[in-house]
């Protein structure tokens, strides 16, 4: 199986070399696909020589901060174009261990999604977090899961195996939401359309170094963006 892992970056150039290396050690079947978005700190350059040195890995460059919805919309772009047979989302902070990739690719034997599961039947596997972050992103979940009625626990992760005939069968294009709603907007288009979404267990643990993104705007997008998905066409 020919798996694209899809990773964006904006300066992570303290993760980057070491995420790579993991993820690829995992399975020789997997590739990886960096999408930067002209980080300052360089990160871009970095993994510019590593795929010269290295024909696993690959690299989007885009102008500047264009925000991680459409970074990975890019990105399954090229994963068409290359042929690949799943793809896998995963932030380059460690947050999303490559130690639980196999037992997701695995699961794909059972679903066409697999979510890298923070809150799995009412348990709490996010470490490292200060408390104010774990109750937002706590309440946003259960608030997320109300509003769309996804019959998903983890509906706002972003550690996802997705089978390539998924993402063929969307109108990439139409996909509105960019920060973390675009999580929750892919996971509403997968249920509509009909596919299976599986969930297994992670420990997801605080980035390791570099700094946070999240922002104010992110937040406010999926408060109110998420009502709006039952009335759009995809
Ligand atoms: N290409 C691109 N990558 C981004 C952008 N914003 C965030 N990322 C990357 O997307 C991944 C997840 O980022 P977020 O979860 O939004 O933010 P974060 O900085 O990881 O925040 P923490 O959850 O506090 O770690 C990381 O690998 C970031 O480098 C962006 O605008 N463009
Ligand atoms: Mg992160």
């Amino acid at each position: 199986m020919r798996i694209l892992v899809i990773t964006p970056t904006y300066n992570e150039k303290e993760n980057i070399e070491a995420i790579i290396e993991q993820v690829l050690a995992v399975n020789p079947g997997i590739e990886m696909l960096i999408v930067d978005d002209n980080s300052p700190d360089g990160t871009g350059d970095m993994v510019d020589r590593i795929v010269e040195s290295n024909p696993r890995v690959h690299v989007l460059h885009r102008a500047g901060k264009l925000g991680l919805g459409t970074a990975y919309v890019e990105g399954f772009k090229k994963a068409i174009e290359m042929g690949v047979d799943c793809v896998v989302q995963m932030d380059a902070d460690f947050s999303h261990h490559p130690s639980y990739l196999q037992s997701m690719l695995d699961k794909l034997d059972e679903a066409d999604v697999v979510i890298g599961s923070r809150y799995m039947h009412g348990n709490i596997s996010v470490v490292n977090w200060p408390l104010s972050r774990l109750m937002l992103s706590y309440f946003a979940n259960i608030y997320a899961r109300w509003v769309t009625g996804l019959p998903v626990y983890d509906v706002t992760g972003g550690f996802k195996a997705i089978k390539l005939k998924v993402l063929k069968s969307i109108n990439l294009d139409r996909i509105s939401s960019n920060g973390y709603a675009f999580q929750i907007e892919m996971n509403y288009i997968f249920n509509k359309k009909g596919f299976s979404i599986a969930e297994v267990p992670i420990i997801f643990a605080d980035r390791e170094g570099g700094v946070s993104k999240m922002s104010r705007k992110i937040v406010l997008e999926a408060v109110f963006k998420i009502w709006l998905y039952r009335f759009r066409k995809y």
